[in-house]
C-alpha cells in the first residue's frame, strides 16, 4: 500500500481518538506466556494471535476506545516486550499506569504463585491510585487447570482487587475484563472531579467574602485591610484561573 493511500485512514484513526471524553494508560503484567500479549490482540482486533514471536517480544502498545454509559474512552493499552521474563519490568513501566492487568495462567501453579511479588512491585513502583484487575487466563483449558477458580478470587479478595477468568482464545470475558476497567478509571477520576470541585467552589466564596470584608472596610481600617484585599485578590485570580483550567 501506498503512503498516500494510507493516509486518509491514519486520519481518521486520529480523529476518532480526538472525540474521546477520557483518556487512561493501561498496563498488561504477570509471568511470561500467561497470555498477555494475546489478550491485547483479543480486544483490540477480536483473534486469537498464535504465534510464538510475536508472543515473545510483545507489540509495545494498542489503542481502543470504550463507551462507558454517555462517555468515549481512550485506553492506551501497553504490552511488556518480554522483560518479565528476566524479572525487569522497569519502574518507569508501572508509573505510567493509570491500570494494570495482572494476568497468570491458571494451568501455571507457578504464574499463580508469583502473582504476590508482582503486586509487592506494584505497590513500589505503581500509583497510589492505580486500578487493578487480577486475571487468570486460559480458562478454556479447563482440562489442565491448576489453580481453581476459587482460589483465584481468595487471593484477589484477600488484596481487594477484583477478579476474573479469560479466555484470549476463545473471547470469554476479555471485553468484560477491559471494559470493567475503564468503567471504574472513569468512576475514580469522577469521583476526584468532584473534590476539586468542591474545594475550587470554597476558595471562590472565600475570595468573595474576603473582598466584601475589604472593600466595606476600606474607609474605616485603611491600615489593616490592605494585606486581606491583596491576598483576596491573589486567591481570586487563582480561584479564576483554576475554573478556566479544569471546566
Ligand atoms: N489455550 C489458550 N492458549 C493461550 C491463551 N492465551 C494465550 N495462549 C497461548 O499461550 C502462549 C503465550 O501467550 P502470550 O500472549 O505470548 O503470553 P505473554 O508472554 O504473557 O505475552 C501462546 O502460545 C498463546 O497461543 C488462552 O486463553 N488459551
Ligand atoms: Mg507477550
Amino acid at each position: 500500500m501506498t503512503e498516500a493511500s494510507q493516509r486518509p485512514n491514519l486520519r481518521k484513526r486520529s480523529s476518532v481518538f480526538a472525540d474521546a471524553d477520557y483518556s487512561f494508560t493501561v498496563m498488561l503484567l504477570g509471568d511470561s506466556c500467561t497470555g498477555k500479549t494475546c489478550l491485547l490482540i483479543r480486544f483490540k482486533d477480536g483473534t486469537f494471535l498464535n504465534n510464538n514471536f510475536i508472543s515473545t517480544v510483545g507489540i509495545d502498545y494498542r489503542n481502543k476506545l470504550v463507551q462507558i454509559d454517555q462517555s468515549k474512552v481512550k485506553l492506551q493499552i501497553w504490552d511488556t516486550a518480554g522483560q518479565e521474563r528476566f524479572r525487569s519490568v522497569t519502574s518507569s513501566y508501572y508509573r505510567d499506569a493509570d491500570a494494570l492487568l495482572l494476568v497468570f495462567d491458571v494451568t501455571s501453579r507457578q504464574s499463580f504463585e508469583n502473582i504476590r511479588s508482582w503486586l509487592s512491585q506494584i505497590k513500589e513502583h505503581a500509583k497510589e491510585s492505580v486500578q487493578l484487575t487480577i486475571v487468570g487466563n486460559k480458562s478454556d483449558l479447563s482440562g489442565q487447570r491448576k489453580v481453581k477458580i476459587e482460589e483465584g478470587r481468595q487471593l484477589a479478595a484477600s488484596y481487594s482487587i477484583p477478579y476474573i477468568e479469560t479466555s484470549a482464545k476463545t473471547g470469554h470475558n476479555v471485553d468484560l475484563a477491559f471494559n470493567d476497567l475503564a468503567r471504574r478509571l472513569v468512576s475514580s477520576f469522577t469521583g476526584s472531579k468532584v473534590v476539586m470541585e468542591r474545594i475550587l467552589l470554597r476558595v471562590l466564596w472565600f475570595t468573595m467574602i474576603l473582598k466584601i470584608i475589604s472593600i466595606s472596610q476600606r474607609h474605616i481600617f485603611l491600615g489593616w485591610v490592605e494585606p486581606f484585599s491583596t491576598i483576596g485578590a491573589i486567591l481570586h485570580l487563582l480561584g479564576t484561573l483554576a475554573t478556566i483550567l479544569c471546566p
